[in-house]
This record gives C-alpha cells, structure tokens and sequence, in this order.
C-alpha cells in the first residue's frame, strides 16, 4: 500500500501511526499540499491527503474512510474502535473531538500562516483557537491523572486521534496552545511518542 501526503497532516499521522500498530507495512508518496497539488489531485480530485493506494490500485480518500477500511483488515478482535454499542459510541465521540481540534487548527494555520498579513482576520482566528481550545479541554477532562489512555484502560483511535492533533498543533502552531493548560493530554503524547508506531510517524519527520 501506498500513503500519500505528509506525516506533519495529523490526518495522514493517524492513519499511518494506525497502520504501525496493526502491523500494516506501507510505502510512502511524501506530498505537500502547499507545493503538491496537482499530484495530490491525480489520488483525490478535492486535493487532500491523506489518500491510500491499495495493492490492487484502488485508492482510498479521507482518513475516516481509511481507517474504516484498515479496522475492516484489523478485525474485530484488534480494531482500535470497538465494533458495535455504547463503547463504539464513547470512542467514536473522542476521535471527532480530537478531529474536529485538528480541522480547526488545520484552518487556524491557514488563516494565519497562508494569507497576506493585511487579510488575516484576527476575529475568525481567536474564535478558531476557541474552537481548538475547547476540544482539546474536552479530552483533558477525560483523562484522570491515574488514567493512562482516554478510553476503557486501553489504546484506541481516541488516543491516536488526539496524539496526531496535540503534536500537530504543537508543530504548526507552537506555543499557541501549551502544554501547562493540558497536561493530561501532553503526557498522554509524550507517553506515546516514545512507542514506535507513534515515534516512527512523528511530524517533525516530515518538517
Ligand atoms: N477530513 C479529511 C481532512 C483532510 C485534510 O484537510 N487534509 C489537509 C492536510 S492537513 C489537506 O489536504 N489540505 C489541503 C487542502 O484542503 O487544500 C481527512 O480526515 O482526511
């Protein structure tokens, strides 16, 4: 299989910190979306990564969609979000805080690191870092001091989730958001980061 786009996308860093921990071997296509857009185009019309070319040619976009399939090949038994009821439901809650942090600082950056400083408004961008800053206040609050993942005592895709989204933020946007205002979730980070499917995927490998 093939991985396209930048392990500095926590879009792309979770699903390939996924492939890691199901013991998935892939090839990387190491693509910016600043100066990679056509290429990025020719996997996915609309110009994200990350995209995944399967072994059959078939290529898979949107990292949710992605790890749908990767859990499929995983099985129920190994699946980092459990298959079915309320525990499905508890993860699949973290993962979409920890996403919908990581899409609003995906568009903080832009706001503030893409556009001509006369066009920034700081309006929208305080009220993007509110947005970042409350989910990643709602994960804190998940995370009891004697509680070593988000959900259940185990790994799931909550805690590769909000691990892709704290160390995003901490690369794009260091100091924005810092690690004395969440300190659950950055040792959460610097816990995983020290096992090889975090560490090996870590952004600023791709810097
Ligand atoms: N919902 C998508 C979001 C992907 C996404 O926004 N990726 C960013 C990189 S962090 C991107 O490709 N941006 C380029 C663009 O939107 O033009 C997913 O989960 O894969």
């Amino acid at each position: 299989m093939i991985l396209v786009g930048r392990y500095r996308s926590p879009f792309v860093r979770r699903v390939a910190a996924t492939m890691k921990i199901y013991g998935l071997p892939y090839e990387r296509r190491v693509l910016s979306t600043v100066t990679d857009g056509a290429r990025i185009r020719e996997v996915n019309p609309v110009g994200r990564v990350p995209a995944l070319i399967l072994d059959s040619g078939e290529t898979l976009i949107d990292s949710a969609m992605i790890l749908d399939h990767l859990n499929e090949i995983a099985g129920a038994e190994r699946a980092l979000v459990p298959a079915a009821g309320a525990e499905r439901r508890a993860v699949l809650r973290l993962v979409a805080l920890a996403m919908g942090a990581a899409e609003k600082g995906v568009a903080l950056v832009y706001e503030t690191q893409r556009r001509a400083e006369q066009l920034i408004s700081r309006e929208w961008a305080d009220g993007l870092k509110t947005q970042v800053r409350a989910g990643l206040a709602a994960l804190e609050a998940e995370l009891a001091p004697d509680k070593s993942w988000l959900a259940f005592g185990r790994l799931t895709q909550a805690d590769v989730s909000a691990v892709a989204t704290w160390d995003f933020l901490g690369d794009m946007l260091a100091g924005t958001f810092a690690a004395s205002e969440f300190p659950k979730l950055a040792a959460l980070a610097e816990r995983a980061d020290r096992m090889p499917a975090f560490a090996e995927t870590h952004p600023k490998l791709d810097a």
